[in-house]
């Protein structure tokens, strides 16, 4: 009889979860660095240099744009409640390894989803990952071996580098909701549907670590978040 009751409750409750929020609005933005903006430290290329020497290497660690922006930063909803997965992504997302740097410096992928592991450079890799809650992976990648599967199966934030190459160092932030974005060059993100509600923005970067800011979602149109880190 309880089991007949709660199940005519949650019928209707998941039919409206299933059809989605009737209203959601855009979160739109800028991050900055409150700092002077650093001038990116060169690089020396130690090892291989007839392939990692062709271009020129530098921190990507914090690269600041036009008007203080801050580029490679991720900012999302910490507590969102629709209970949405990330969808797949479109293109399978790739870690590309070429002239021995990691490309894209940052990335968001789907948990669960494959990656590909490309090596481009046709000269020994090793890709080592240092994940806080995902299981590690330490795999040499040798110049015959273009393309390897990698997965990330948990929301997580991962530091990927090169047991070859000491200077390539990259992130993959691992997304179990939609409602993630990267700044761009100079500092801009737009988070788009997001379910009318308050809730906690959150921001990552690199070297400059997490931050929050409470944001109110409209029921329709959008928010502005202007995000700031101070200096370092
Ligand atoms: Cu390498």
């Amino acid at each position: 009889m309880n089991m007949i009751r709660t199940t005519l409750v949650l019928v209707p409750a998941l039919a409206a979860l299933a059809a989605g929020p009737a209203y959601a609005g855009d979160i739109v933005g800028k991050v900055k660095y409150a700092g002077t903006p650093p001038v990116p430290a060169k690089i020396q290329v130690t090892k291989d240099q007839a392939v990692c020497g062709k271009a020129e290497h530098v921190d990507e660690s914090l690269i600041v744009g036009s008007d203080k922006g801050l580029k490679n930063v991720v900012v999302n909803i910490a507590d969102p409640k629709d209970g949405k997965k990330m969808p797949p992504a479109a293109k399978k997302p790739e870690i590309d390894q070429n002239g021995c740097k990691f490309i894209p410096h940052v990335q968001i992928v789907p948990a669960g989803q494959e990656v590909d592991i490309i090596n481009d450079d046709g000269i020994l890799h090793n890709i080592h990952t240092f994940p806080k809650v995902n299981t590690p992976f330490n795999k040499a990648q040798p110049k015959f071996k273009k393309v390897m599967p990698g997965m990330f199966e948990k929301p997580d934030v991962v530091q990927i580098k090169c047991d070859v190459h000491s200077w390539m160092q990259g992130w993959v932030v691992v997304a179990g909701h939609p409602y993630y974005a990267l700044t761009d060059a100079s500092g801009n993100f737009k988070i788009s549907d997001v379910p009318a509600g308050s809730y906690t923005l959150e921001y990552w970067q690199e070297k400059l670590g997490k931050q929050t800011k409470p944001i109110a979602v409209p029921a329709t149109g959008s928010v502005t978040a202007d995000l700031e880190y101070a200096a370092k």
